[in-house]
C-alpha cells in the first residue's frame, strides 16, 4: 500500500464546492469562452512533443507552450491571433470568495482532458507573482491528483477530485510538484452535451486554474 502523508501546508480541497446548477451555469460560459478561444494542442519546448491534454485561455493573460516559443504567458490565441475573452464573472466571484485578499487574477488556464489524457508531475514556475494562491475548478470526470514537495522527489499524496470541486494552492503549496495520473471514465455525465466539445472530451475532464501572473501595484 502506498505511504500516506500529511499535505502540505497551504492545500485546501473544497468537496462539492459548486451546485451541479452552478456547474452547468459555468459550463454555459466556457462554451462561449471555447467558441471565441478554441482548444489547441500544447507541444514541448524543443521537442514538440504533444500534450495529451488540450488547452485554451479566458483573461489578460494566458499560459501556453509550443515547440518554438516554450513555456509563456501571452495576452493572444496562439492560433487565432485574437486577445483571450475575459475571465467570467462567476468565476471571478469565486475567486474573490476563496481569496478574498488578493488582488485581481488575470490569466485562467483551461485545460480539457480526454479519459486517457494526463499531465505530468510539474511546478508551476511561469508566474512572476509566485505567492498569490491558484484556485482550480473541476468539471467532468474524476481525476486523480497528485500532490508532492517542493523537491521533485518528496514524497506525494494523491486525491480524487470531482466535478464541482474547488482546490485553493496557497503558501509553501503554490510551490509544490503536482500532476494527474488519470482520469477516472464514466464518473460524470456533466460535459455530455456541451456544444462544440468533441466527443472524446465530453466524456473527459474540464479543469480551470485562476492565476494572478504579474506583482500587483499595492494599494
Ligand atoms: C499545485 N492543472 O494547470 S489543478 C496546471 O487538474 C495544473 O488540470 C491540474 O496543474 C489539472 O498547472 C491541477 C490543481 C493545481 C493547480 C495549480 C497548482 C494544483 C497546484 C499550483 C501549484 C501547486
Ligand atoms: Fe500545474
Amino acid at each position: 500500500m502506498e505511504t500516506e502523508h500529511d499535505p502540505i501546508e497551504g492545500f485546501a480541497h473544497h468537496d462539492g464546492a459548486l451546485s451541479p446548477a452552478s456547474q452547468k451555469q459555468l459550463l454555459a460560459d466556457l462554451t462561449a469562452v471555447m467558441a471565441a478561444a478554441p482548444l489547441y494542442t500544447p507541444t514541448m519546448p524543443r521537442s514538440g512533443k504533444q500534450l495529451s491534454v488540450r488547452m485554451t485561455n479566458c483573461g489578460l493573460l494566458g499560459w501556453l507552450t509550443d515547440q518554438v516559443g516554450g513555456y509563456r504567458y501571452q495576452a493572444t490565441h496562439p492560433e487565432t491571433g485574437q486577445p483571450w475573452p475575459p475571465i467570467p464573472s462567476k468565476l471571478l466571484s469565486i475567486w474573490q470568495t476563496y481569496a478574498p485578499d488578493a488582488p485581481p487574477p488575470e490569466a485562467c488556464l483551461i485545460n480539457a482532458y480526454a479519459p486517457s489524457a494526463k499531465l505530468g508531475l510539474h511546478i508551476d514556475a511561469d508566474e512572476d507573482d509566485q505567492t498569490t494562491p491558484v484556485i482550480s475548478v473541476s468539471l467532468g470526470a474524476d481525476a486523480w491528483f497528485r500532490l508532492g514537495g517542493l523537491k521533485r522527489r518528496d514524497p506525494t499524496a494523491r486525491y480524487k477530485l470531482m466535478s464541482g470541486d474547488i482546490v485553493v494552492l496557497g503558501g509553501p503549496a503554490r510551490r509544490a510538484y503536482h500532476g494527474v495520473d488519470r482520469i477516472i471514465p464514466d464518473t460524470s455525465t456533466l460535459l455530455e452535451d456541451m456544444p462544440g466539445l468533441p466527443p472524446t472530451l465530453q466524456s473527459g475532464r474540464i479543469n480551470l486554474t485562476l492565476r494572478r501572473v504579474t506583482i500587483a501595484e499595492t494599494a
